[in-house]
């Protein structure tokens, strides 16, 4: 007789999760996917799927899927040579690399430079960690490992946003207050293809409700389509844009319609700036000073009763701080609110001065502008638990691609500015932060809430003072001695320059630091940089240098290519994790409760693929890290402690464990995590029910209660800070002979000056590579695609098949008119040529795409992973350059390319 059962478990293959669902077993064979009902009231979509996690059970029974460890017997590396791969047992495997990780520790875990000998790089905006068990306890045993050789995602992805959002409201990622939103700016922000399942419903519930989402894009996306209006901008001109409208709002518009309370009380706006470009500061408290209306005269910024000024130019005495310790002390000065001086610089950035530039009508321009003002109901309160709050149900979203190199501080700091203008920021209906990492832990965004001295959010910038700068860089690429705002926390390795770290083992750049080594040894999991970063055909060539690659892998792809070891992990639906679940996380999981999900193997692993988690175990038993090992899983490294004054379930270090009773001790932690200690119920009990939550207050949805609790300011308009320290930065530098960084260099602004990006690119491009940008006419975009998680899922048919049926997934999307001009017919084989790559693909003519802009969807061009590489889908990723001069201060490049085209066939 046949026996079916249901098995709960959770998806995150994007960075949307983790969502719930069910997998339905008969006699041992996954056959369907569905809503995890139970998750009905708790999850933002009520347990409902998107349509990745439906790819799953195809992921299982793949037949192209790496099921025994292999080895490579061909020692020449690269993208013509057959590795010559050969099954060996999972022995000789973990034994192979616990020789080379012994032989590393008996020397030295650095090189001679100071770096890690040992490399990780995961991809997938690092949801690989929700799937890779243990492994990250492992590697916190091992102790200094290298994770500056970043994929695709890194600098390519959301950057700017990430580091200024969390200094400014603690917000790595934004979001709309959704089911409260009423209008929504939105510059390439794609949600209805990236947000995953509880985007969708809560958008459509939005829809349903009336809202309106202005969509301001080169091509018209699949968000473009569901928007109310659809704006077709020049690619790289939105900081215009955003310029422009901030200039209707301060000078079109009665300063009454703004948000003045908000302002005045929750911003930095009334602080006065004096003439080397400093906060005036009273000299005894240090404290930055106000203009008080009614006593007309200077105090500092806390002073109870004050009514400050936001307009306008005062006479006083004060004290400036500049870089290193320098001070001026004034005796009587003219200082400037903070206001007055954002007012002064958009002054010339008018509507008439936007339109040619973004090739948006003025009159189009000012009516959103005041559109979102109109919409911002300033003066509205809403009463939430029991608490007042103001009301303001407007945002303005950023996607990725303005989100990254140059440009991107504008973009970030004019949308952030825009909302504060009407006070809609962290406040019920406007825009929220979700989550943090660089300031805090991801879990716990209100505990990252702390006051700097001058009455904004502490935020951990690496120190840039003579004593404490990290003169020696910690990894290839530096991160701490570079970028002070990436901080030094978990993540901020991540977010260093990536294609600083590649570029440098090219030989292409920071000539003063020397070309360093690459690591001894490079494990490499889930994710596919030589696919998904840029430059891709020279990344690969790089990679081909190294010593030893381990690749954790699930089929053959570009980047496994040049392994030395392919390891099979059991996958998604085979494997043991318990992870953090609800809380506000990513882009729309905005929750009531909060706790813990299990992903437990619905089906056995196939062939040989193991448990990351006995993975680890075993490469930790083999070097000797056993001890270290399981004392920091019992510390937190598999997601919580194991060990608290309310319940100790900690193990025992001294011996190895089994999968099951590791996961078992974190599961009875995160019992009594949720339950305050009651509670110790463990694997079985989750394997039974699948998540356990507690109630998550919707208070903590908003940042800015917490910020009027604490009278904290959001550290807007102007940078002082940044200001700071970007002079200390350039000193530091320069006294090592730095002089490579000075473009970044010029970022330390305290109000980010409008650049002309088109401008700046065609320089880069006419400098680097001697061609005349102009031969050069169109740019060359990408955009997300809602079936696809990244480059995770193109070897499954069925994602294939569904996507076909949503346009773009078929060529490269032309303006329909321009192919006309150019004599090229739907179907039409043309070549795409940058100053760097040259790619090709059928072209698929559409009136929703600008004139000067064309679009590759999707992360494709594979020449390796099976059943991809013949999907005929050309990908930009070739044809981005690595560039120094298109690196931003930050950090970030760049995912996008100006290209010229040519027929080169016709349809077959
Ligand atoms: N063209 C283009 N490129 C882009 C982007 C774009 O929009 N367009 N976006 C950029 C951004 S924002 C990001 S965040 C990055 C992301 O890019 P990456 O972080 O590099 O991630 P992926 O391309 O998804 O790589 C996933 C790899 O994991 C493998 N894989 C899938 N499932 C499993 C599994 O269960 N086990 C193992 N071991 N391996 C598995 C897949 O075969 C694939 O090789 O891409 C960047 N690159
Ligand atoms: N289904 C799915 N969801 C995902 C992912 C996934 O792979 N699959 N990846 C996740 C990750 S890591 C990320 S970073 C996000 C990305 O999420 P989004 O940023 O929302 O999505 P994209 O489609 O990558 O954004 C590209 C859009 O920006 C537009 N664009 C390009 N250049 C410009 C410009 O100069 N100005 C303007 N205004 N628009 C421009 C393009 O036309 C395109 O529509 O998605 C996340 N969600
Ligand atoms: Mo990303």
């Amino acid at each position: 007789m046949s026996s079916t059962r249901k098995v709960s478990t959770y998806c995150y293959q994007c960075v949307n999760g983790p969502d719930m669902l069910t997998v339905e077993v008969t006699d041992g064979v996954a056959t369907t996917v569905a809503p995890n009902f139970a998750a009905k009231g708790y999850h933002p979509a009520d347990g409902k799927v998107c349509v990745k996690p439906y790819g799953l059970v195809q992921k299982i029974y793949n037949p192209n899927r790496i099921l025994k460890p292999m080895k490579r017997t061909n020692p020449r590396k690269g993208r013509g040579e057959d590795p010559g791969f050969v099954e060996i047992e999972w022995e000789e495997a973990l034994d192979t690399i616990a020789a080379r990780l012994n032989a590393i520790r008996a020397e030295s875990l650095v090189d001679e430079d100071g770096y890690p000998r040992v490399a990780f790089t995961t991809g997938g905006a690092a949801t690989p960690y929700f799937y890779m068990g243990t492994f990250a306890s492992f590697l916190a045993a091992w102790g200094p490992v290298d994770q500056s050789l970043g994929a695709g995602g890194t600098v390519k992805c959301y950057h700017t946003e990430h580091v200024y959002g969390e200094l400014w409201h603690r917000a790595f990622t934004v979001c709309p207050d959704t089911p409260r939103c009423e209008y929504i700016v939105s510059f390439g922000n794609n949600i209805d293809a990236s947000g995953g399942v509880t985007s969708v419903r809560r958008h459509a519930d939005a829809r349903a409700r009336g809202i309106k989402r202005v969509q301001i894009e080169p091509h018209l996306s699949i968000t473009g389509a569901s928007a109310s209006e659809w704006i077709p901008i020049r690619p790289k001109t939105d900081p215009a844009f955003l310029y422009a409208m901030l200039h209707v709002l301060l000078h079109e518009r009665p300063l009454a319609d703004l948000d003045r309370p908000f302002l005045k009380a929750r911003t930095g706006s009334p602080y006065l700036v004096g003439p080397n470009g400093f906060f005036l500061r009273d000299p005894a408290s240090r404290k930055p000073l106000i203009w008080d209306a009614g006593s007309q005269r200077a105090v500092p910024f806390d002073t109870p009763g004050a009514d400050p000024a936001l307009l306008g130019r005062y006479s006083l005495s004060g004290l400036e701080v500049g870089a290193d310790g320098k001070e001026w002390m004034h005796g009587a000065v003219e200082a400037t609110t903070a206001f007055e001086v954002t007012r002064e610089m958009v002054a010339p950035h008018t509507p008439e001065w936007a339109a040619p530039i973004t090739d948006v009508p003025a009159a189009t321009i000012r009516r959103i502008a005041n559109e979102f003002v109109e919409h911002a109901r300033i003066g509205e309160t809403i009463e939430f638990e029991g608490r007042t709050l103001p009301f303001r149900p407007v945002a303005v979203m950023l996607g990725k691609s303005v989100n990254n190199g140059w440009g991107a501080y504008e973009c970030v700091w004019a949308r952030t500015m825009l909302m504060v203008l009407v006070g809609g920021l962290e406040v019920p209906g406007g825009l929220l932060g979700s989550t943090v990492h660089i300031s805090g832990m991801d879990f716990d965004r209100m505990g990252s809430v702390a006051p700097s001295p001058d009455g904004f959010l502490d935020y951990p910038f690496n120190p840039t003072d003579k004593e404490h700068w990290a003169a020696q860089p910690q990894v290839r690429h530096g991160h701490t001695t570079l970028i002070p705002i990436i901080g030094g926390g978990l993540t901020s390795q991540l977010m260093g320059s990536t294609v600083l770290t590649w570029m440098r083992l090219q030989g292409r750049a920071a000539d003063s630091w020397g070309k360093p080594k690459p690591p001894d040894l490079w494990f490499v999991y889930r994710c596919n940089p030589n696919i998904s970063f840029s430059e891709t055909d020279k990344m690969g060539e790089t990679m081909a240098t190294f010593p030893f690659t381990v690749a954790f892998s699930y089929t053959q792809d570009e980047t496994n290519h040049f392994a030395d070891l392919v390891l099979p992990e059991a996958i998604d639906l085979e494997s043991t994790q318990l992870i953090r679940l609800g809380g506000t996380h990513y882009f729309e999981q905005f929750w009531d409760s909060q706790g813990w999900v299990l992903r437990q193997p619905v089906v056995e692993p196939r062939g040989e693929a193991r448990d990351f988690t006995w993975i680890s175990t075993e490469l930790a038993k083999r070097t000797g890290l056993l001890e270290a090992y399981n004392s920091m899983i019992n510390m937190g490294a598999a997601g919580l402690p194991l060990k608290t004054d309310k319940y100790d379930f900690s193990l025992d270090v001294s011996k190895p464990h089994t999968v099951e009773e590791t996961w078992d001790a974190v599961c009875r932690a995160a019992s009594a995590d949720v339950t305050d200690g009651a509670a110790s119920d463990g694997l079985a009990w989750f394997k039974e029910n699948g998540f356990r939550v507690k109630p998550f207050p919707k208070i903590n949805w908003y940042l800015y209660p917490r910020m009027e609790d604490m009278g904290l300011r959001f550290e807007l308009p102007y940078q002082e800070r940044v200001l700071r320290i970007g002079q200390e930065l350039a000193a530091r530098l320069h006294e090592q002979g730095v002089t490579w960084w000075d473009r970044q260099l010029h970022e330390y602004e305290p109000l980010p000056t409008w650049k002309d990006l088109n401008k700046l690119w065609a320089d880069a491009y006419e400098r680097a590579y001697k061609i005349k940008a102009s031969d050069y006419p169109f740019w060359l975009l990408t955009a997300r695609s809602m079936q696809y998680a990244w480059g995770g899922n193109v070897s499954l048919q069925m994602i294939r098949e569904v996507a076909a049926n949503v346009a773009g997934h078929d060529g490269i999307m032309i303006n329909a008119k321009v192919a006309d001009e150019m004599g090229i017919a739907q179907g039409d084989r043309i070549e795409v040529t940058s100053p760097v790559g040259v790619t090709s693909g059928r072209a698929l003519l559409r009136q929703g795409v600008r004139p000067d802009t064309v679009v590759m969807v999707g992360q494709f061009g594979h020449w390796k992973t099976p059943y991809a590489k013949d999907l005929d889908m050309p990908s930009l990723n070739n044809l981005v350059p690595m560039n120094m001069d298109l690196v931003d201060g930050t950090g970030s490049a760049v995912d996008a390319v100006l290209v010229k085209i040519k027929k080169i066939g016709s349809k077959r």
